[in-house]
């Protein structure tokens, strides 16, 4: 297997490695989310429909997101400490590394809603913007239609703006339109089985699904094992970290 270009993703802040997992993998995978999911939608509290659900689809209540499935399924941790997968993690951070937090981010076919530029360090807040790494993998092609996402190249060495939240979702933190002015964003295509590397400072956002497919990502935010975080945004469980390597 080909190493990591690291020129590459130390000059763009993002990288993209197709063909890491099997295309039968990533469906095993959804298999176990899509039960998960399930279970999850009929006992989520009214008072969390607004984090959870996607707002773009209004013929019926589908979940936009999940937090931590590799605290809650197997399938995912094993995806997590993945040599195949750590290996890559490891040549941009340097050995030992972790995961911090961790999404599934669903996206529904025929409106599926899109998610607005931020960067993960705004988030995490971390004590070294260099040791964070997103890696997201595509458990389905994600494509211009379906809701791919978008870079901003060359954000990674720029600086961690302030973000700002719309009224009644503080969850949404995002990018203010002065900063992302000047930006433009390139879409990353990603076959089913591949990843997607992203810096912790990137600029990144996704677009809304046009399409009749899915776009199901689980996304791993990795740190090294020394990082900490000093200054996070929103509140994260520091005792869920899961050691890869
Ligand atoms: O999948 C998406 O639409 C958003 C992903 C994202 O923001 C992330 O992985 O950090």
């Amino acid at each position: 297997m080909d190493a990591i270009d690291l020129g590459f993703y130390r000059h763009d802040g993002h990288l993209t490695v197709n063909g890491v997992f099997g295309a039968d993998e990533m469906d095993a995978v959804v298999r176990d989310i899509e039960q998960w999911g399930e279970a999850f939608l009929s006992r989520l509290p009214q008072s969390q429909r607004a984090w959870y659900l996607d707002g773009g689809v209004k013929a019926r209540a589908v979940l936009r997101k999940l937090d931590n499935p590799h605290v809650h399924r197997e399938a995912v941790r094993a995806l997590a400490r993945d040599p195949r997968l750590v290996r890559h993690v490891e040549s941009v951070l340097g050995a030992g590394v972790s995961v911090y937090f961790s999404q599934i981010f669903f996206k529904a076919p025929e409106g599926g809603g899109p998610k607005p530029a931020h960067q993960d360090n705004f988030y995490f807040g971390p004590t070294d913007i260099d040791g964070v790494v997103t890696a997201w993998i595509a458990l389905d092609d994600a494509t211009l239609e379906n809701g791919c996402l978008y870079f901003g190249d060359g954000s990674n060495v720029g600086p961690v703006y302030p973000h700002f939240a719309p009224e009644g979702e503080p969850f949404n933190l995002q990018l203010p339109a002065a900063v992302l002015g000047g930006q433009p964003m390139t879409p990353a295509p990603v076959k089913k089985g591949g990843v997607s590397f992203h810096h912790g400072n990137t600029f990144h956002q996704s677009g809304p699904n046009h399409s009749m497919k899915w776009r199901r990502a689980c996304a791993l935010h990795y740190v090294r094992n020394d990082v900490e975080f000093a200054t996070p945004a929103l509140p994260y469980d520091t005792a869920l970290k899961f050691k890869a390597s």
